[in-house]
């Protein structure tokens, strides 16, 4: 892992920790994180220094000079340089890939130096030529990389426009170098001159104790003390670096302990089983309160009614119409409103218990440090808030869906059921009539097989109160049947949706702090 990429799964894990409430914890690593991208400006263990200034101060051949031999063309024509170049040590070109691509460096030269091991050197255009695109993209650059030296002759060492830029840039004063080339154009005496007078034009700008090289590419004074200054920054960065990769490591195991998860491998903090039986009691419980079995009773009920009010007899529509005016049959005939009053059916302790102690004993394998923050997280503090709704969310659902079905035979056996009530009324009146008239009227009688002459009357009333019954009889297996398997499939619906919903409501924070933990595990690294 880099250390870029331990920054980044480090930041990762933060917001993590973040997301299930642990702010405190996410904000100490985040300081080490920021702390750590600012003390590493390149954010690799190559160190990277950009050779900055003015056109034909000699950046290319003072790169040519520490290289050895020609990496960079340097020529009268200015600029020469117009596009960066870069110098990079064998072993970083993956890891400078990313920054060489943005910087849209086409040229790169390799080196296997060993004592700029793991120096990156970038020629960067000059910045004070009327290409103002190169300096905007030396701006952009700056907070990218681990330090610049900023290149002067002694014709140019004190432009006011390369000390105005400098101005705006004392933010990074710390990572800057100078480099006062072409020295061997100078006596000893103009030398020293020029570098106090450097130093002080410079300290003017805002930027004291500026680090200034005296160099000159062509004899090559001065060259070699560079090289070794650059040699001893790459060292401290790689120390710099060793301390930031300790730190975000100790920030990462940190961040997991908070959360309970230690060197080892990842165990949750709820064991599978655990959970399971914790689950299973509440659903019980809630399926004691929902009462599926219930349901299903009362879609029969319900399938029933509608099926003798459709094709009931005139004795069995009476009662039902007696029934519907106490309320008694919607009572017991009327599924949605029984799923409805699910609250009066018991209290919710036989849900909440189960899942609330699970959750509390999960929470002992995180320190008490975090313990209150990660049952927040667990959501035991709203585990009533959370069942209440889950539970109303199946009964919406169940509802919603519900439609008490009706058979396009019933209308015709209500037909049948008419005329048989017609042929009863009939008999009736026939006997008042008979009894009115004193037994005057002769009634015509009927041979039935072992009965003998039966009065035609009594025939027809027997037989219609018989049929009816039958039909009756019919309708109601007709009906049960259908009630039933209506009534089991909206039970299975039910029960299953309690399942799923209780497991969402009760579980849902343990698995989200679980998936944080098992990211800490997994994400730390070695
Ligand atoms: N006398 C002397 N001349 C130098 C020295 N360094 C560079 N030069 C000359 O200065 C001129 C410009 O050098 P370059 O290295 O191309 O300068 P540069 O800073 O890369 O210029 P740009 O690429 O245009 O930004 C060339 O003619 C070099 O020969 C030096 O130390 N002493
Ligand atoms: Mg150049």
């Amino acid at each position: 892992m880099t250390i870029e990429e331990r920054l980044d799964a480090l930041e990762r894990a933060a917001n993590a920790v973040r997301g299930i409430g642990l702010e405190q914890e996410a904000e100490s690593a985040e300081a080490v994180i920021r702390r750590g991208r600012e003390r590493i400006g390149f954010p690799g263990e190559a160190y990277v220094l950009a050779l900055a200034g003015g056109t034909g101060v000699g950046k290319s051949s003072l790169l040519n000079a520490l290289a050895g031999h020609t990496v960079s063309a340097v020529r009268a024509v200015r600029p020469t340089t117009d596009e960066p170049l870069a110098w990079v040590a064998e072993d970083r070109r993956e890891e400078l890939a990313g920054l060489l691509s943005w910087l849209g460096v086409r040229h790169t030269a390799s080196h296997a130096d060993a004592a700029l091991r793991g120096v990156a050197i970038l020629d960067l255009p000059d910045v004070d030529s009327v290409r103002t695109e190169h300096r905007a993209r030396v701006d952009e650059l700056l907070p990218r990389i681990d330090s610049v030296a900023w290149v002067v002759d002694p014709e140019k060492y004190d432009d006011e426009r390369l000390h105005a830029y400098l101005r705006s840039l004392v933010a990074h004063a710390d990572r800057m170098r100078f480099v006062l080339n072409k020295a061997d154009r100078l006596s000893d005496a103009e030398r020293e001159v020029l570098v106090a007078d450097l130093r002080h034009r410079l300290a003017n700008s805002g930027l004291s104790n500026a680090r200034i090289h005296v160099t000159s590419s062509t004899s090559g004074e001065g060259v070699d003390d560079l090289r070794a200054a650059l040699a001893d920054d790459a060292d401290a960065k790689a120390l710099v670096v060793a301390k930031v990769e300790t730190d975000a490591h100790d920030a990462h195991a940190t961040l997991g302990q908070a959360v309970g998860v230690g060197a080892g491998a990842y165990t949750p903090l709820l064991a599978g089983a655990r959970r399971e039986a914790a689950l299973r009691e509440a659903v019980d419980g809630a399926l004691l309160i929902v009462d599926p079995p219930g349901v299903s009773r009362q879609v029969q009920a319900a399938v029933l009614n509608r099926a003798r009010r459709s094709a009931g007899s005139l004795l069995g529509r009476a009662v039902l119409l007696l029934g519907s005016m106490t309320g008694q049959g919607r009572r017991h005939a009327d599924p949605a409103a029984y799923l409805r009053d699910w609250r009066r059916r018991g209290s919710l302790g036989r849900v909440l218990n189960p899942v609330h102690a699970a959750l509390v004993d999960a929470a002992q394998g995180v320190p008490a440090a975090t313990r209150p923050a990660i049952l927040r997280a667990l959501g035991a503090d709203d585990t009533e808030v959370a069942v209440t709704r889950a539970l109303d969310t199946v009964v919406r659902d169940a509802t919603s869906e519900l439609r008490v079905p009706a058979s396009w035979l019933w209308p015709i056996i209500g037909v049948v059921q008419l005329v048989v009530g017609a042929v009863f009324v009939l008999a009736v009146a026939w006997y008042v009539t008979l009894f009115v008239s004193g037994g005057a009227i002769p009634v015509a009688t009927l041979e039935l097989p072992l009965l003998g002459p039966i009065p035609l009357p009594l025939v027809l009333l027997a037989g219609s109160v018989i049929g009816s019954a039958v039909i009756g009889f019919g309708l109601s297996l007709h009906a049960g049947w259908i009630g039933r398997r209506i009534g089991h499939r909206l039970a299975a619906q039910v029960r299953a949706a309690v399942a799923s919903e209780i497991e969402s409501a009760g579980m849902s924070g343990l698995s989200r702090v679980e998936a944080v933990r098992r990211q800490l595990t997994s994400g730390r690294g070695e």
